[in-house]
């Protein structure tokens, strides 16, 4: 039987809508050729796996994921950050985020969503809503969050459709009670995830995923570091999509993938062999995350004479910049670990959030940057919020910046292009 019959027959017992699917599976790849093929030259050779991934975005992952199921193992789809992978991992479990990146979905929520939602929101319901997302169809719990109020209500308008956890994250960093309260949360994850798998945490266990996601992690951190050279080895692009894959692949596979790549990165760094020519105008992007496929602001950068060498972002160095010991001799005191390492992500959800500005002047700083491009989906109050006291905050520090708000439609790439066109012409 040929591979595409074995996805119909797959994507079928899924539940999915495979009209549709097979809609949104035809323009993936025009859209890719796009934006990775056509307009990039010598990318690094490491990026084949990476390619084939996406390629292949609802084939060769779902066969694993249905086989995992049948060995017993639980899916868990997330959304956010701040629900640790590392206690999912440790149940013996598989963690996929569910975040949306078109709005090639949102047929599916009108009528069910207010129409100034932001459209990760949109995109992520509409996937499951319409039943044209594997990874949803197959979880077997989706673990939402308290972060930010689109967030929030969605989860009810969500466990409509699916069996839904919602997790508490506090609101305010840097009180005692605050920490207590999500160490709290994290325990009472823990409990549901093990009425939902029916296996039991151990100290031991928790510990071995914490090395392995600590692992994965400090991959990514690697092909980071070789971003800072001038020139930088790999595209923005590029670099964002070993990124989005992380939240979805095989993690022992992570680690050895993107490990090859961070070593390929660091070799051609020690020939001076870029992906762009030298004294690129090199730029920071910091904002909202960037779901999988949306790869708006980074192609329009790179296609206008810049290179974006560094993502504060959660798809970016939020993802990884946090860190832990891996001490602990109890399932409580790793627990504490882990609660400390997630309350140093500095999402705009919490308030204040003053050590987002101390990150990204940092980061300008480290990786050389020539502007920052502050990135805003529309209808994210809280990351709005932090734009406009950002761009003063930077401008004071001796940054240059743009800030840009928009949502996944096409239409406005046109306008965009030509500010960031001329944002680029000011970077001395
Ligand atoms: S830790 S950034 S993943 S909450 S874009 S849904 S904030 S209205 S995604 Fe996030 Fe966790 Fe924070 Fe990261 Fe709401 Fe804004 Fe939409 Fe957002």
């Amino acid at each position: 039987m040929a591979a595409d019959d074995t996805n119909h027959q797959m994507w079928e017992k899924l539940g999915i809508d495979l009209a549709k699917h097979d809609q949104l599976l035809g323009v993936l790849p025009t859209i890719y050729k796009q934006v990775y093929v056509d307009s990039q030259q010598n990318r690094p050779k490491g990026m084949g796996f990476f390619e084939f991934v996406i390629g292949d975005v609802h084939g060769i992952r779902i066969k694993e994921l249905v086989q995992a199921k049948a060995d017993g193992k639980m899916i868990v789809g997330t959304f956010c950050l701040y629900v640790p992978d590392e206690i999912i991992v440790a149940l013996d479990g598989v963690s996929i985020g569910l975040c949306g990146g078109t709005n090639f979905s949102n047929y599916a929520i009108e009528g069910v969503l207010p129409t100034n939602t932001c459209a990760l929101i949109k995109s992520a319901l509409g996937f499951g809503f319409g039943k044209i997302c594997p990874y949803y169809a197959i979880a077997d719990i989706l673990v939402g969050e308290t972060t930010c109020d689109g967030k929030k209500k969605a989860w009810e308008v969500l466990a409509k459709n699916k069996a839904v956890y919602v997790m508490e994250t506090p609101q305010l960093k840097g009180r005692t009670q605050a920490r207590t309260h999500f160490i709290d949360e994290l325990k009472a994850l823990v409990k549901q995830l093990e009425d939902v798998s029916g296996k039991r945490l151990t100290a031991e266990k928790l510990r071995d995923a914490m090395e392995k996601i600590s692992k994965k992690r400090a991959q990514l951190r690697r092909v980071y570091e070789t971003r800072k050279a001038n020139p930088p080895p790999i595209s923005g692009k590029d670099s964002l999509l070993v990124s989005q894959i992380a939240f979805y692949d095989d993690p022992d596979r992570q680690i050895e993938m993107v490990g090859k790549l961070a070593d390929e990165c660091e070799e051609r760094v020690g020939k001076g062999e870029g992906v762009v020519p030298k004294d690129t105008k090199r730029i920071l992007l910091s904002g909202t995350p960037q779901a999988v496929p949306n790869w708006k602001l980074h192609d329009i950068v790179e296609t206008s004479g810049g290179v974006i060498v560094c993502e504060e972002t959660c798809t970016g160095t939020r993802y990884f910049e946090s860190t832990y010991e891996l001490k602990g001799d109890t399932v409580d005191e790793l627990l504490e670990r882990i609660a400390d390492r997630y309350l140093g992500i500095n999402c705009a959800c919490f308030s204040p959030n003053t050590a987002r500005t101390d990150d990204i002047v940092r980061l300008a700083r480290e990786y050389n940057v020539d502007g920052v491009l502050l990135y805003t989906l529309s209808f994210c109050d809280p990351y709005q919020y932090e734009a406009v006291s950002l761009e003063n905050d930077l401008k004071k520090a001796g940054i240059k910046v743009l800030s840009i708000n928009t949502d996944y439609a096409s239409e406005d790439a046109g306008q965009i292009k030509t500010r960031v066109e001329a944002f680029l012409e000011t970077l001395q």
